[in-house]
């Protein structure tokens, strides 16, 4: 009894600090990595979790529930009403069909369209100023849907895009070089997927340019040596896909990542799926959202780092765009 008078003593009712609100959208694999790491990184006071299936959704929220005591404090709400998201700061969408092994993201396109436009004017509803980080895949062309549906500006419709291609890509160089990832800058930019871009010309190792160095002391390191680790960092979702059916751990804390920098305001620039129109050459009149590397912060996207590419990549880059935009136009949003 004194021990609860005195907790109810010192606990202020009067002025309550606003909240940091986080949902996520889809309570699958990748969203309850996406969910877990956000609880143990303390980027969010309160998660709401929102998904078709109601066991599943209120299973993987209690499951959470029963971690309180090892985590920082965090209110966990689960409907699968989207009215639980009313308020959100942020709202990260994993909702979707998964990717089957063998089957490339572009074909789960219709599928998961059909599926966004009831979950996004929803959120758009609940949260007016939120801003919308979007995961689920063809991840490109669903942020354009995302951003066509919510009527939101541009700067604040994010797709995780190639965050994740640049930390594979980060990790293979580390590997190659037996140094820690954290040291190696590297973009894959572009499209999410089989199409994106390693932009070897801003791959640095502490600060210092790495290519020279690394044709250098790697006689092996030619074009076909380039081309086979930008390969292999795109086979490498399908690896994992193949060997356990679905990724989940790196792109948990790929996202959980952006979410710290744009809910703390860090203005670290990522490499994400922003409107890229006009960037590097792509047309005037195209629409269209890829992987270009963009400084964020609480406003969302702040700016685009006009990066130096070679011809060629700037050529595939322009390539993929036009993909992109061929596949919006169909979508009639
Ligand atoms: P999953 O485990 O099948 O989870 C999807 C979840 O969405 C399921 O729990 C469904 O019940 C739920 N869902 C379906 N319809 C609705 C709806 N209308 N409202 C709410 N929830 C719904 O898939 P997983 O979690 O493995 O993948 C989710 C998405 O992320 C897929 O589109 C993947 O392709 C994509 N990924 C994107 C990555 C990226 O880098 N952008 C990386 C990995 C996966």
């Amino acid at each position: 009894r004194a021990v609860a008078d005195g907790v109810a003593a010192c606990t202020p009712t009067a002025h309550r600090q606003r909240l940091t609100k986080v949902s996520v959208i889809g309570v699958g694999n990748v969203g309850m990595a996406i969910a877990q790491t956000i609880l143990t990184r303390d980027l969010a006071d309160e998660i709401a979790l929102v998904d078709a299936l109601p066991d599943k959704l209120r299973g993987e929220m209690l499951d959470l529930q029963h971690a309180a005591a090892f985590l920082p404090r965090t209110r966990l709400v689960s409907d699968t009403d989207m009215a639980v998201t009313k308020g959100s700061d942020l709202a990260i969408v994993t909702a979707g069909a998964r990717q089957i092994p063998g089957e490339t993201r572009l074909n789960l396109l219709q599928r998961n369209v059909s599926l966004f436009r009831k979950i996004i004017p929803a959120l758009a509803e609940h949260s007016p100023e939120a801003l919308l980080l979007i995961v689920s895949n063809p991840v490109d062309i669903l942020t354009y849907v995302a951003w066509k549906l919510s009527g939101f500006p541009a700067s604040r419709v994010i797709g995780s895009g190639t965050n994740l291609d640049s930390s594979r890509f980060r990790f293979l160089l580390a590997e190659h070089l037996d140094v820690n990832a954290q040291d190696v800058q590297a973009y894959m930019v572009g499209e999410h997927g089989d199409s994106s871009v390693a932009v070897w010309s801003s791959v640095s190792v502490a600060g210092m340019p790495a290519l020279k160095t690394l044709q250098q002391s790697h006689s092996s390191f030619n074009e076909d040596a380039l081309e086979g680790i930008r390969k292999a960092v795109v086979d490498s979702a399908y690896e994992v896909i193949s060997l356990k059916g679905y990724t989940s751990w790196a792109i948990g804390y790929s996202v959980a990542n952006l979410v710290a920098t744009l809910l703390r305001d860090q203005r670290r620039i990522h490499p994400v799926s922003v409107l890229a129109t006009g960037f590097h050459g792509i047309a005037d009149d195209h629409e269209v959202f890829l992987s270009l590397p963009a400084r964020l912060g609480r406003g969302g996207v702040l700016g685009v780092a006009e990066m130096e590419l070679t011809e060629e990549e700037a050529k595939r880059l322009r390539r993929s765009a036009k993909t992109l935009w061929e596949n919006c136009q169909l979508l009639g949003l």
